[in-house]
Formats: C-alpha cells, structure tokens, sequence
C-alpha cells in the first residue's frame, strides 16, 4: 500500500480524526509532511479495526471479519466489515458538510448544511442489518469475480440520523417519483473525477420506511471515515451497496435511478434461475431489492475442542432483509435432524435477531453444527449453495461450524 498517498491530501480535521484527538500545532506542519503516527502503514489501526480482521483487497480497502468476532450483539467498530468501491475521500470538512436534494422529481431543489439537518429534524436511533449483496461469493462456481467475501460482510450497528423521509417531505417531491440515487464523494479508481465509483439507491417505498435514515452517528459517535463520515444514507436489510457513504446528493428520479453499478451484473441477479456459467441478458437481470433469510453461529469459533464435555452452548444472529426471522434451528448430522434454537425479537424492525442453544453431543467424535433461519413468509436458507449468478451475490446458504469432542 501507498501510504504516502493516502494520507497527503488528508485535511487536519481528518488527521485529527484519525488521530483520536485535533493535532494542536496542525497550522504548523509541513504541506506534505504526514504525522508519525500516522505512517505506521497498518490498516487495522488506520480503520481502528480488531488484528482479527480480514483484508481481502487494499486498493480499494476491503476488509471482512470472520464469524466468531461478529458475537456482540451489537457490531463495534472494530469488527464492522469495510466495502469500498472506489477511494475513500480523505478531505471531508464536517463543518461545511452540506445535502442537496434535487433531482426530476423534487418541486424545486434545496440544499441544507449539515448542522441545518441535525437541528431542523428529528432525530431517531435503529439497529440496522447491512450485508454486502457479495457476502459469501467465495463459495460460487464457476467462481465469480470481485472480492472473495466469506461470511463476514455483515454488520449490524446503531445508527442515529435523520428519516429521508422528513427530508423529502421538506423539499417537496412530486407524483412522479421513482426512486432515490445517492451521490457522494468518494473518487473513481482511475482518479478520473467525471467518474463515480458508485451512485446507488431504492425505490421510494423504501426510501420513505421509518428506518431509512441519513445518519451522522454509529454506535453512539461520529460515523468512522471508513464508514462514510460525516455522512450516510442506511437502508438496513437491503444489499449494503444501497447504503451510500459520504453522502452529499441525493436525486429524485422519474425512473430508476440509473447512476453507477445500476445496470448490467452490478448488484443484479438473473430474474430467472439460470445454469451455473451462463450468459445472461441486460434485460433478464433484476435489481437486488431485500436481502434473503440468512444466520451466522458467532459462538463457538469453528474448530472448537470439548474436552470432557458433550454439550455446548451455541449462539449467533439471524436476519432477513425486510422481513423477520421466524424461527432458527441447528442440526449437528448434516441436516438430517433438526431442533429448534432459541430466538429473540428483534429490537427494531430490520434489526438482526439472536439465536442460542445448548447442543449434546451423543459421543466423542467429529461433529458440525449447521444453523438454518426461516423468514416470516416459510422461507428457509438452502444447505447448499443456492442460485448461481454471475456476480456471485445472494449467497444465503447454511453456515457450519466444526467441533471435536475428545
Ligand atoms: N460512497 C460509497 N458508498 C458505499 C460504497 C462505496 O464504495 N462508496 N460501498 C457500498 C457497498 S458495496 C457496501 S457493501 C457498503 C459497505 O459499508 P461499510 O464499509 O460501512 O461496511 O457501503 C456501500 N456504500
Ligand atoms: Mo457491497
């Protein structure tokens, strides 16, 4: 990684920031000098992110956990998964931060500041499931291209903004609106700025929920740089990539916004099951709307040893999309048998739920735990690999965990 560059276009506010406190003599420092503390070229530390972590890509920076650190119930920073398509912008002011609403079907444009929006609105705080449409692309084959994601782009952290709705109210949208698509900040790989990286949205429906929100806090401070700060549109149980960073547009459309990774395979799949390996036309990909029925056992890590013991207490979350999880089993014959786990209400809708159980183990031996949730429509996770397509997206299949007994 090029450390040099990432930091020297860095603002003071954003070294600070980085920093965890304002570089008092920051007037002083030279133009392209960067901070001692700031060239250790360690990721883990750049993002404050746990050694535990994965980095799956630096340019751009991409970054999983791995199961057992998404125990929490509640994702800390440190272990939240970072997706990044393009370069992460490094000279955000907060202070003169503003939101402009515009687009074909707004009555007339309106921009606000930042401060404007946090006193102007009122302010409400959600748990908020974000899985990136790719998590668990790995396991597809005929392989599919992009970052080899496992199971830990997910997260589920507290948000605390504003609802886009009562933004859009304020504007004014007409009857003709379609959709929402997100600008932000971030810069095109290529360094070409005509170039988003990527400018997504959802349709209206969506955006007017409770829980769609512009946030400006997660887990209780300021957004983290990585996660979009000062900044972030969250639409909880839809593919993450809806969820724009640094956010500092947003345009109502008469259409299905069509700004970057829109179209062609970008977060689409094939409207009809296909072949694994084929060709699939423009006009037979659908957009990525709520994400599928999924779990993940955070406790114990895979690889766990019971020695004198033959039960085991098993916990993890469940999540599905826009709809609750209604019930979450785990099987330890390879999905022959199943019981049932106990699982909890979510705290808000679109937030993920947690299971747990106590597993028995009827002797010493080689075993797999599987864990399978079921949404409230009586839809379940496949055991084995579901639907191919040619991103690799939507890969919902059963997590396992092994576990010796001896
Ligand atoms: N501006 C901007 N927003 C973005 C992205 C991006 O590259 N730029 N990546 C998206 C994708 S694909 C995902 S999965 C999530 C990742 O969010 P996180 O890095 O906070 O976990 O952010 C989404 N929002
Ligand atoms: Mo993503």
């Amino acid at each position: 990684m090029d450390r040099r560059k990432f930091t020297g276009t860095l603002s003071l506010t954003a070294m600070g920031s980085m920093l965890g406190a304002p570089i008092v003599f920051g007037k002083k420092i030279p133009e392209t000098y960067i901070p001692l503390a700031l060239q250790d070229p360690d990721p883990f530390k750049m993002f404050k992110k746990d050694s535990e972590m994965t980095v799956l890509n630096d340019r751009p920076w991409n970054i999983e956990a791995k199961a057992h650190l998404l125990n929490d119930a509640v994702t800390p920073n440190k272990y939240m998964f970072i997706r990044n398509n393009g370069k992460i912008p490094t000279n955000i002011d907060a202070n003169t931060w503003s939101l402009t609403i515009d687009g074909e079907a707004v009555n007339r444009s309106k921009t606000y500041t930042l401060q404007e929006l946090k006193s102007k609105f009122k302010t409400h705080t959600y748990q908020l499931t974000l899985e990136c449409g790719g998590n668990g692309r790995a396991e597809f084959n005929p392989p599919a291209k992009g970052n080899q994601w496992t199971v830990g782009a997910v997260s589920c952290a507290e948000w605390t903004g504003i609802r886009l709705l009562d933004v859009l109210e304020d504007v004014g949208i007409t009857s003709g609106a379609v959709y929402i698509g997100y600008h932000a900040v971030d810069t095109h790989l290529s360094g070409d700025p005509n170039k988003e990286p990527i400018s997504r949205g959802v349709p209206m429906a969506k955006a007017l929920q409770d829980e769609t929100l512009l946030a400006f806090k997660m887990n209780g401070d300021a957004i983290p740089l990585a996660h979009g700060f000062p900044l972030r549109l969250v639409c909880g149980g839809w593919p993450a990539s809806a969820s724009g960073k640094w956010v500092n547009r947003i345009s109502v459309r008469n259409k299905v916004h069509d700004g970057s990774k829109m179209g062609g395979t970008s977060y689409r799949v094939p409207c009809e099951t296909v072949a694994p390996g084929s060709k699939v036309d423009d006009e037979n990909m659908c957009i990525i709307e709520s994400m599928p029925v999924k779990s993940l056992i955070t406790h114990p890590k895979s690889g766990a040893m019971l020695t004198n013991k033959k039960s085991l207490n098993i916990n993890g979350h469940a999540w599905a999309g826009e709809l609750e999880v209604s019930k979450v089993e785990y099987s330890i014959d390879f999905g022959s048998t199943w019981r049932s786990c106990t699982l909890s209400k979510p705290t808000n809708r679109l937030a993920w739920q947690h299971f747990k159980a106590q597993v028995i183990f009827p002797k010493k031996g080689y075993y797999e735990v599987w864990a399978r949730a079921t949404d409230s429509r009586r839809k379940s996770q496949p055991m084995v690999l579901p639907g191919w397509n040619p991103k690799g997206y939507l890969n919902n299949a059963c997590h396992r965990i092994a576990v010796k007994v001896v």
